[in-house]
């Protein structure tokens, strides 16, 4: 947590005296490095570092940034090793400018299997004066990923590189980067926050589950944890065509999802093509109102998967909806269920559409083909066969062994990639803030996940309180913000909603002022409203319209759909 602030007025302006230039130079940068063993075990290489001088540089607004221009910041790297494990990790910082600095760090992370976001992760926090700093986990270089290095040379897993990704990198490069800081600026009195969507959401969940003092807030978008599902149920809805012995054409299932949309937009009291209340659509909608309804769609460059035939064109599409397009929709809307029936995993809200459902064109049969393809693929062949293979095929797998796969990673991943501790009591008891939000269209993490971990949090921090009265504790310094029509970490190409494009900021005024984000602050960024600000409600209040106002209710038929019992899973799921 901040230190006390005990910096004298005549230090700090000393520390805003010196320019970039005179601290932007290799040998200052060397002679402010950590100490070796500052985290035991480590030594930092002062040969490796580099620091050079960035003026005047613009960060562009973009959906997740507010953007910001005139920067000045000490471009810097260096790499530290473990003793005994012959490795060598890399990290990378942007330190503001002394009279740009407002006395911020901030630890950024990665996305599918990348530790690291790279330079467009450290935009983040310099435009918020904070000395940002990003990590390669040790894999090889700011482009490598996890997938490079998970495989031995002997075919098994490298448990190093797994528990890099899994949590320690990025708590090391914390402690680096925070004493670095310290040191850079000679200063105590900052504020540690930490930022990153998608892995870089599970990473920071990572962190705020076990380093209770680590940081005083964290903002996390679509945390990619429960990984032991959710990579799993990147392959539900390619098992679902297969199941059902029906392939639908993209388009065919475009149809069924734009139909959607069309028919739930206003049941959240506002006709604005956004599904702000994808619970409701879910509650009242049956997919069976699009049998029969014409569909085309122009020929497109797509399809092609590994290890089958070459990407190409994908043909023009044009007829009706069928039942059995429907029956695909439906059950995988409906989330993977055992041959018991028995609840496995939930699924993505209507109106996220059906990436996960893309099939492949093959020309010479003329059908279109489910396939498995992706980062579930990566995570079956690489993380629980242990088999350096681009391909899967589908052909014997059934529900039942989506469930063992995912039992499997549940096990062998507990402590490294699940990342779904609901213990936070360390974190709160420290005063750390956290701001959690989730596209609620979201195609690839499905914003229910947000909702039940949360929820888990709740139950565990707070058994004895009913459910409204322990999401009220919780919303003191835990806020999850569902994000109308958005989808992963980005608005949605179909529906323009809004998007909270500085969680960040609202985090930072919340930790730093006492500003609790009661609603989130967000941006209409497409469509014809673009430029209008919406605030969100926090869960488990949903939003709803009489004309113009928003208001946020409590609706429990509509939270308990968020809520399913994954009665399939002998242990518990949090
Ligand atoms: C900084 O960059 C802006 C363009 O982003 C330019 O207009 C301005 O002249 C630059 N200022 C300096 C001092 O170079
Ligand atoms: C910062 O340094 C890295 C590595 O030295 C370099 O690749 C990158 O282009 C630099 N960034 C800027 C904004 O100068
Ligand atoms: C850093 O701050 C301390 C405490 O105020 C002061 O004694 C010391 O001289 C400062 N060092 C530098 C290099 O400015
Ligand atoms: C779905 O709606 C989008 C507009 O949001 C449109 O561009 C697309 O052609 C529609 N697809 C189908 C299959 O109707
Ligand atoms: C699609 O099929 C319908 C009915 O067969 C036909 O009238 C229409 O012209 C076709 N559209 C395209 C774009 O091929
Ligand atoms: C599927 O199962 C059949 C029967 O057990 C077996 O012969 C076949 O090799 C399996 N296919 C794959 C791809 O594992
Ligand atoms: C909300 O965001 C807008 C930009 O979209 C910004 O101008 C405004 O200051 C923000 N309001 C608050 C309270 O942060
Ligand atoms: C919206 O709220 C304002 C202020 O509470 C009220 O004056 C107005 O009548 C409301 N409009 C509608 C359409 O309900
Ligand atoms: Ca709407």
């Amino acid at each position: 947590m901040h230190s006390v602030f005990w910096l004298s007025s005549a230090l700090a302006a000393a520390a805003c005296a010196a320019n970039l230039a005179d601290v932007c130079t290799t040998s200052y940068v060397q002679s402010v490095l950590p100490a070796d063993n500052f985290i035991q075990g480590t030594t930092l290489s002062a040969g490796s570092v580099t620091a050079s001088a960035v003026t005047n540089y613009t960060v562009p607004a973009s959906s997740s940034n507010p953007g910001k221009s005139g920067l000045n910041f000490c471009n810097v790297t260096f790499s530290y090793s473990h003793t005994g494990y012959n490795d060598k990790v890399n990290l990378w910082f942007w330190l503001p400018a002394p009279p740009q600095f407002q006395n911020r760090y901030l630890s950024t992370g990665g996305g599918g299997l990348a530790i690291t976001s790279g330079q467009n992760g450290l935009t983040a926090g310099v435009v918020h004066g904070a000395a940002t700093g990003t990590t390669d986990g040790g894999f090889g270089g700011f482009s490598k990923q996890l997938s490079d290095v998970l495989l031995l040379a002997d075919g098994t897993l490298n448990y190093n590189m797994l528990y890099s990704f899994g949590y320690k990198s990025i708590h090391e490069m914390s402690v680096l980067g925070k004493e670095l800081t310290r040191k850079f600026y000679n200063s105590t009195n900052f504020y540690s926050y930490y930022s990153g969507c998608s892995e870089g959401g599970r990473e920071g969940f990572s962190q705020v589950q076990r380093y209770g003092s680590q940081f005083d807030g964290a903002a996390v978008g679509a945390p990619a944890f429960r990984q032991a599902f959710q990579q799993v149920l990147h392959l539900f809805s390619a098992v679902v065509e297969k199941t059902n012995g029906y392939a639908p054409s993209p388009c065919e299932l475009e149809k069924i999802n734009n139909d959607t949309i069309a028919a739930c937009d206003a049941l959240d009291g506002r006709a604005d093509g956004v599904v702000s209340r994808t619970d409701l659509c879910k509650l009242t909608y049956k997919h069976s109102a699009s049998i029969g309804r014409h569909y085309s769609c122009p020929a497109t460059s797509g399809g092609g998967y590994p290890g089958g035939p070459p990407a190409g064109l994908m043909p023009a599409a044009n007829g009706t909806v069928t039942s059995q397009a429907v029956t695909v929709a439906e059950d995988i809307d409906k989330g993977l269920h055992d041959s018991k029936g028995r609840q496995v995993y939930i699924s993505f809200q209507p109106s996220s559409g059906y990436p996960d459902a893309a099939t492949t064109f093959d020309a010479t049969t003329g059908k279109y083909e489910a396939v498995a393809s992706g980062i579930g693929v990566q995570y079956v062949n690489l993380f629980l066969k242990e088999v350096n293979s681009a391909s899967l095929s589908l052909s014997n797998v059934t529900y039942d062994i989506l469930r063992e796969w995912i039992l499997e990673g549940m096990q062998k991943f507990s402590d490294t990639l699940q990342t779904t501790w609901p213990d936070l009591e360390d974190f709160q008891e420290g005063g750390g803030k956290i701001i959690h939000y989730h596209g609620e269209s979201d195609n690839s993490v499905p914003a229910a996940s947000s909702v039940m971990y949360q929820d888990s949090v709740r139950k565990t921090m707070y058994p004895e309180l009913g459910f409204r009265e322990g999401y009220s504790k919780l919303n003191d310094w835990y806020r999850l913000f569902l994000v109308p029509g958005a989808g992963h970490c980005a608005p949605s190409q179909q529906q323009p909603g809004p998007f909270p494009q500085d969680v960040l900021g609202s985090l930072i005024s919340w930790v730093e002022q006492g500003v609790n984000p009661t609603l989130l602050n967000a941006t209409v960024l497409s469509g014809p409203s673009a430029g209008t600000n919406q605030k969100l409600c926090a869960w488990p209040q949903r939003p709803f319209w009489i004309g113009s106002n928003m208001s946020c209710v409590y609706d429990q038929e509509s939270i308990d759909s968020w809520l399913p019992n994954l009665n399939s899973i002998p242990v518990p799921v949090y």
